[in-house]
């Protein structure tokens, strides 16, 4: 449970990080079981979708960037998805009646792994209420500033969805503006593995480059309580994957 300190945080800064909701080994066998999906996933992996996937700053070595809903398709997240001390906590951030409309597994592979631009979530997500979606990124390995943990725009949640650009080659890189993203500091989260950091779905956010030996894995599991659903996504996404919780 969180302290009313703590959810007082969350509303001010929009994010807020908990140590310590999983064990090791729980992080551990979600690893195996990403890796195991992810390699044969690779190999069905269309030529035409590769840039979507593969990570950019690796891609000599095909390495994967990330996965789509994981809460759909292995039983192993589902599992952290509904995990009971996580579930309280994302409750008192959001309220009650939650489901997991969307899920992610970012990679981010040591020595170059590549950068998440900075971006706000209710922007690819649209929903009919941005305070009905919060983010529950789990730490599956230590993040740090060498490994490219979150880095937050503390506060934006409180301020509007601006609208994305994305390159024409990464539709999927959706990003914020220069011009906006240079008068807003960015507050670095480092996370232990095991621990959790929660974003509102208005705040700004982006991670950096893992120029580091080690990996920086996540699950990013996008919550929202039973008023909100995805009404103007900016991407396609499936609303029938939609995983009732509590
Ligand atoms: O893990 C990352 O690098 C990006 C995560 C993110 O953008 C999210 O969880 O919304």
């Amino acid at each position: 449970m969180l302290s009313d300190g703590q959810t007082s945080l969350y509303r001010q800064l929009g994010h807020l990080t908990v140590n310590g909701v999983f064990d090791a080994a729980r992080m551990q066998a979600a690893i195996t079981d990403i890796h195991a999906w992810g390699e044969a996933f690779l190999a069905r992996l269309d030529p035409s979708q590769r840039r979507w996937y593969v990570d950019g700053g690796v891609s000599a070595r095909q390495v994967l960037r990330k996965l789509d809903n994981p809460h759909h398709h292995r039983a192993t997240i589902r599992e952290l998805a509904r995990e009971p001390a996580l579930v309280r906590i994302v409750e008192q951030l959001i309220g009650p009646g939650l489901s997991v409309y969307f899920s992610q597994i970012f990679f981010k592979p040591p020595e170059g792994g590549g950068p998440k631009p900075a971006h706000q979530d209710n922007f690819y997500f649209g929903p009919n209420d941005v305070d009905g979606v919060v983010t529950a990124w789990i730490a599956l390995d230590d993040a740090t500033l060498e490994n490219g943990c979150l880095y937050f725009g503390e506060g934006s949640n409180l301020g509007p969805v601006y609208p994305h650009l994305a390159p024409p080659d990464q539709p999927y890189n959706l990003q914020l503006p220069a011009a906006l993203l240079a008068r807003q500091p960015m507050t670095p989260a480092p996370v232990r593995r095991g621990g959790v950091s929660f974003h509102h779905g208005n705040t700004i956010h982006q991670s950096g480059p893992n120029l580091s030996p080690h990996w920086r894995r996540a699950c990013a599991l996008h919550y929202v309580n039973e008023r909100t659903f995805f009404e103007r996504p900016a991407l396609e996404y499936d609303h029938a994957l939609r995983l009732a919780i509590a």
